[in-house]
């Protein structure tokens, strides 16, 4: 079969049937008993098991499976959403569609200019009911809105991720890389990778808010919009790869070939991959390609592991005590050490150090939604900058002391070299930072009861969230 074309969503031609069939199969997947691999309910749980849901034979296995902050979220999530295309794809030919149905992507941050509406919620995915009257598969009330506009800011939808040159990075204090940090077999906790961060983190909490599917691993998969999201997230994947040759995959065979995925394609068989494998994606299942995105050229694999430009970093500040996010605005004081100047006289003139604010031990339960983190100088006349958007997805998965990571909570790192030199931290005369944390909204009683959903409940706790310690690094 030829291989699959992904289109953006945005731009295809108004008698496209794209997401017609899409909403058809969703309600056939939905049919299908939580023991079927190719029902909507056992999909979903491949991500993540509701905490409701029950054990079925084989969800040992194959459940609460999904990579989070980790080297293999590209490659885990490239081999999800196949299988998935392939569920879907198959559902639409048996239903009497086209046999080539690919998954579109979401491209939210497509310049408004090109593209007025890239942000908001494509038309299809908005109303409960269809024209003729009868329930729309692809709607979820589970949205912080339901017409479409979420107001994501230019800060969720950057693309700075691109930006980065290693795919993983595992100096402490400094961002884990364009593809996140080296792990093992890792459903969450620890650092995010640059793309996982913004715009996959923040798009998923500014749409789950904090009480909707989209917000929390456990329940993502259940909102029809998470496949054209990730959908995305995965083209990023190849523009970034394609952007420039120096973009390589980690040639470590930790990577490549040391840990082996398990799934069902689109007839309930199951398969296995491994990272490398999903390096060409003519060659996943089906094969896919995507619309406006060049082949990808792998170069060849580097003899050496890359290791990071520059020196090690260093401490130069520290949050005294845990920080609890409360209320509206939260801020926190960041002592700093004046003896670690940005600008050192022992280097060549000119010569700057990159600044990395790093948050670490991020805890706490329910799903408190996005932060706006800035910083500000307590002393000087100017309002605080905004550094950019804290949205713990995942939050009570790393904090569980029983999961995987023993509950040392998420990791965020936001380089912020433009603004330490603006504020004048070079100067050394500064010993004191405040950190601010706004929170973005709270729709905590915005979603009442849901018709045919009851068996997925959101998690009923009210938020909690802590910061461990907040660091300042030079490197
Ligand atoms: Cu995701």
């Amino acid at each position: 079969m030829a291989t699959r074309i992904r289109k953006n969503v945005w731009t295809l031609p108004a008698n496209d049937e794209t997401l017609i069939w899409y909403e058809r199969a969703v309600e056939a997947l939905w049919d299908r008993d939580l023991e079927d691999p190719t029902s909507w309910f056992f999909m979903g749980a491949v991500h993540g098991q509701p905490q409701n849901f029950p054990d079925i034979p084989g969800s040992g296995q194959f459940w609460n499976q999904c990579q989070h902050q980790s080297w293999f979220f590209l490659p885990w999530h490239r081999g999800y959403i196949t299988a998935f295309e392939a569920v879907v794809g198959k559902a639409v030919a048996d239903l009497g569609g086209p046999q080539d149905w690919a998954l579109p992507y979401w491209d939210y941050s497509q310049p408004l200019s090109e593209n007025p509406n890239a942000r908001r919620l494509p038309v299809a995915f908005r109303e409960p009911t269809k024209s003729d009257g009868t329930r729309n598969f692809l709607f979820s009330r589970r949205r912080v809105v339901v017409n479409g506009d979420f107001g994501f800011p230019d800060d969720v939808v950057s693309l700075d991720a691109l930006d980065h040159e290693d795919f993983t990075n595992d100096t402490p204090g400094f961002s884990s890389g364009f593809g996140g940090p080296q792990t093992g077999f890792h459903p969450g906790g620890g650092d995010n990778g640059a793309l996982e961060s913004t715009p996959h983190n923040d798009i998923h909490v500014w749409i789950g808010g904090s009480g909707g599917f989209m917000a929390n691993p456990a329940t993502a998969a259940f909102d029809p919009i998470f496949w054209l999201h990730h959908c995305n997230i995965d083209r990023l994947w190849e523009v970034w790869r394609n952007a420039d040759p120096s973009h390589v995959s980690p040639p470590s065979p930790l990577w490549r070939t040391g840990q082996t995925f398990s799934m069902h394609d689109g007839d309930g068989a199951a398969f296995t991959f491994n990272s490398e494998e999903m390096l060409d994606s003519t060659s996943v299942l089906h094969g896919f390609q995507y619309d406006g995105v060049p082949p990808a050229v792998e170069p060849a694999i580097p003899a050496e592991e890359f290791v990071m430009a520059g020196k090690e970093p260093e401490l130069a500040g520290a949050s005294e005590a845990p920080v609890k996010l409360r209320g509206a605005m939260t801020t926190a004081g960041v002592k700093l050490d004046t003896s670690v100047a940005l600008i050192s006289g022992a280097e060549a003139p000119g010569t700057t150090r990159r600044v990395h604010l790093h948050l670490e031990g991020i805890k706490g339960r329910g799903m408190p939604g996005s932060y706006r983190v800035m910083l500000d100088l307590p002393d000087d006349a100017l309002p605080p900058a905004i550094i950019g958007t804290l949205s713990p997805f995942g939050l009570e998965q790393a904090s569980n002391p029983d999961g995987p990571h023993g509950g040392n909570g998420l990791a965020v790192t936001y380089e912020i070299t433009k603004l330490a030199f603006a504020l004048g931290l070079s100067q050394g005369d500064a010993n004191r930072l405040q950190i601010r944390f706004q929170r973005m909204f709270d729709d905590s009683e915005a979603f009442g009861q849901v018709p045919g959903l009851e068996q997925i409940a959101p998690t009923e706790q009210q938020p909690d969230i802590e910061i461990g310690r907040i660091n300042l690094y030079f490197d």
